[in-house]
């Protein structure tokens, strides 16, 4: 038979919303359902800062993933933040999937968020990760354990860095969303701005680099961005600091760490956004920035 193919009779689309502790894997999970970096991944807990909505749309659905930063107890105004903000995601999503690290014993975080889960009387779904480093029998060990969390709802194992599992889990979670028209164009995979997404890949850059408290304590903001046709694209940015020291530190001895972020991030904004780059990195001081709540709204954390 020849001919155009006909639009299909009826299509599913909505939000699943991603819970779990800092550093489960959610960020990697929606990256590998969407087979595109939307989110950034770092082995520093609370990398996630904002939601992220990665979307992956097939001819007959439309799955909406909203990656969350791990819940844990806020610590200061910007954690706080981000508490409410997973809190409201959660009432508004179609479903809930939550991330265990099956790596770790379950542990009070995560019944903590199994209480908020069936709080808000939301349909969930249990995704036990990482069990790429689980033999056989551990596996079986976290999925009992997950089982024991008491939450109403299928438990997948899979490993979002292998995407071993993620096919079936995907599968599952689009029988939970409504009927319903597609939300974003077929071609999108993440509804986050450009300047949002630029200032993520270098932060992206920043964690994998840091360690102790400095991960926690910058911030990249964008400056100017200008992008003429033929020429590359010209970004500054700064990077916050809040103190002195911790500024020494990202400039590093004779301004090695800073060039070594700012070379990294270039390759990394290059191939996402595919075209040249000039990447002006420019470390600044800003005391108590994650207090500042004008600076939070404008970073649009919260
Ligand atoms: N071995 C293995 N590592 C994984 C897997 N998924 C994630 N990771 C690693 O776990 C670490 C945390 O991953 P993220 O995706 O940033 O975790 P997250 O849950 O988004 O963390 P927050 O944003 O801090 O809440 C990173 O180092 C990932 O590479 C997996 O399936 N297997
Ligand atoms: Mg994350």
């Amino acid at each position: 038979m020849s001919g155009p193919v006909p639009p299909p009779a009826e299509t599913r689309s909505g939000f699943v919303a991603l819970a779990g502790r800092p550093n489960a894997g959610k960020s990697t999970l929606v990256n590998s359902v969407v087979g595109d970096k939307v989110a950034i991944v770092s082995d520093k807990p609370q990398t996630t800062r904002r939601e992220v909505r990665g979307i992956a749309t097939r001819p007959d659905w439309q799955l909406v993933l909203v990656d969350l930063p791990g819940v844990q107890r806020p610590r200061d105004p910007m954690t706080e933040r981000m508490q409410h903000s997973v809190e409201r995601a959660l009432g508004d999503a179609d479903a809930v999937l939550f991330v265990l690290n099956g790596e770790q014993q379950v542990g009070k975080g995560d019944r903590f968020i199994a209480r908020a889960i069936r709080a808000a009387r939301v349909k969930a779904v249990v995704a036990v990760n990482k069990v790429d480093r689980l033999s056989r029998q551990r596996t079986i060990e976290a999925l009992m354990a997950a089982e024991g969390l008491g939450i109403e709802g299928e438990i997948f194992p899979v490993s979002a860095r292998t995407g071993a599992g993620v096919p079936e889990l995907v599968e599952h979670l689009v029988t939970l969303l409504p009927v319903g028209p597609f939300l974003y164009p077929a071609e999108d995979v993440t509804d986050l701005p450009e300047r949002v997404h630029l200032a993520e890949l270098i932060r992206e850059q920043v964690l994998l680099r840091t360690r102790d408290e400095l991960p926690h304590a910058v911030e990249v903001e964008l400056g100017e961005v200008v992008g003429r046709e033929d020429g590359p694209l010209e970004i500054e940015a700064y990077l916050w600091a809040e103190g002195e020291s911790q500024k020494a530190i990202l400039i590093g001895a004779g301004g090695r760490m800073v060039k070594a972020i700012g070379t990294a991030a270039r390759k990394e904004l290059q191939s996402t956004f595919g075209r040249r780059v000039h990447l002006d990195l420019r470390v600044r001081v800003r005391k108590a920035w994650r207090k500042d709540d004008a600076l939070l709204d404008r970073l649009g954390i919260g």
